[in-house]
């Protein structure tokens, strides 16, 4: 039989027509309902490239999860060539090369912070090191789960033959927030506005940043009153999830889903030069510690992606990205038992041994 012809997709290092193997857990949650169908319809890598979708739940979840593996068979998807479930990261991860970390502890009745990270930190130390054993070693890592960023930490420190720059974590939501509520204040479509970023941490710290955004070439901070700025527009873009929670008495899932599939999408086939935002490791730009996931502005191409260097970080600025960079090392603190005695140098030598 003549093999059927594919067009040749490029990820990571690989020019590949076989299926990508690509992970989601909490398959069965609210964000992957969307997320998978839209993988599935091939607008993550194209509609010729075919897929095997590894989905990946807790054993309480695994009937609900064969509800959506039912649906997904209904949709009769061209590009998916199979649809497999897993209980457990160490079945689900083997070969993969690309994954979504979705799933996560979230906080329970009366759980102080420090619970709930401990409580993470023990999924994603295991996810990591499922990661390490049997996923390429070019896998593409996206994580999803709160709290995403020590969560990305963790994971990665727990994959040491894994280069940790491709351990990242979701901001881009935040971004997408960000570039939506600006295009409503002026009234402008989102696709006259770039150079907007979200710095640090998902959470109520995070630094959605638009002193460097331009609006149709005109700086976006001429086209606003500064106290709109700092009183409204940073703390509205980093309570929306809240807003939406209070308005649709559940969390964001659909636009959620929609800036995974972005985040990766621009990172496997680059972002056309357009700033965006991503928690990456730590390269000790703009004075963040080395090895600290955290959300800087990023350009991809090539399937990699760099932090932007020449962001211009005034006093305002530089006490935004200490208060989100305080949280995130007192995060790091408060798991660093259970993170590996390895550093981020030690870790990239083990990849990069020449370096
Ligand atoms: P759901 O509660 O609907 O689904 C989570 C799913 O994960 C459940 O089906 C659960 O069984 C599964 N799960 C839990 N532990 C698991 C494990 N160890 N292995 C595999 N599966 C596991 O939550 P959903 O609304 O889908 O949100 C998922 C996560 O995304 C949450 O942690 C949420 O806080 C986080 N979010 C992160 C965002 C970001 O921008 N980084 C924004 C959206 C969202 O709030």
């Amino acid at each position: 039989m003549a093999e059927k012809s594919l067009k040749l997709v490029y990820v990571g290092d690989l020019f590949v027509k076989k299926p990508i193997q690509v992970a989601v857990t909490g398959a069965a949650g609210a964000i992957s309902y969307s997320l998978l169908f839209r993988i599935a319809s091939g607008q993550l890598l194209g509609e010729e490239q075919p897929i095997s979708l590894r989905l990946i739940e807790v054993p309480a979840a695994m009937k609900s999860l064969a509800g959506v593996v039912m649906e997904l068979i209904d949709c009769s998807f061209p590009c998916i060539s199979n649809v497999n479930v897993y209980d457990n990261p160490e079945d689900g991860f083997r070969d993969v090369e690309i994954a979504f970390l979705i799933g996560a502890r979230p906080r329970g009745k009366g759980m102080e912070r420090s619970d709930l990270l401990k409580a993470n930190a023990a999924i994603f130390s295991i996810q990591g090191a499922a990661l390490n054993q049997y996923a390429s070693r070019t896998v593409k890592v996206l994580v999803v789960g709160n709290p995403a960023n020590t969560n990305a930490l963790i994971a990665a420190r727990n994959a040491p033959d894994i280069d940790p720059r491709l351990f990242t974590s979701m901001s881009r939501l935040d971004h997408n927030r960000a570039m939506g509520m600006l295009a409503e204040k002026l009234s402008r479509p989102v696709s006259d506005i770039e150079g907007v970023c979200v710095w640090g941490n998902h959470s109520l710290t995070q630094f959605p940043d638009i002193s460097m955004a331009k609006v149709a070439g005109d700086h976006a901070l001429d086209l606003v009153n500064p106290d709109w700025y700092k009183e409204i527009f940073i703390p509205q873009v980093a309570k929306r999830g809240g807003a939406i929670i209070d308005a649709r008495g559940a969390s964001s899932a659909a636009s959620a889903a929609h800036a995974a599939l972005e985040h990766m999408r621009d990172w496997i086939f680059g972002s056309k030069k357009k700033i965006t935002s991503m928690g990456v490791p730590s390269d000790g730009s703009y004075g963040i510690p080395t090895g600290l996931i955290f959300s800087f502005p990023v350009v991809c191409s090539g399937g990699d992606y760099s932090i932007v260097k020449n962001f211009q970080v005034d006093l305002f600025s530089r006490d935004m990205l200490n208060i989100t960079c305080g949280e995130l090392t007192s995060e790091r603190d408060a798991i660093a038992e259970l993170l590996p005695e390895r550093t981020f140098e030690n870790l990239r030598k083990v990849v990069h041994p020449k370096n």
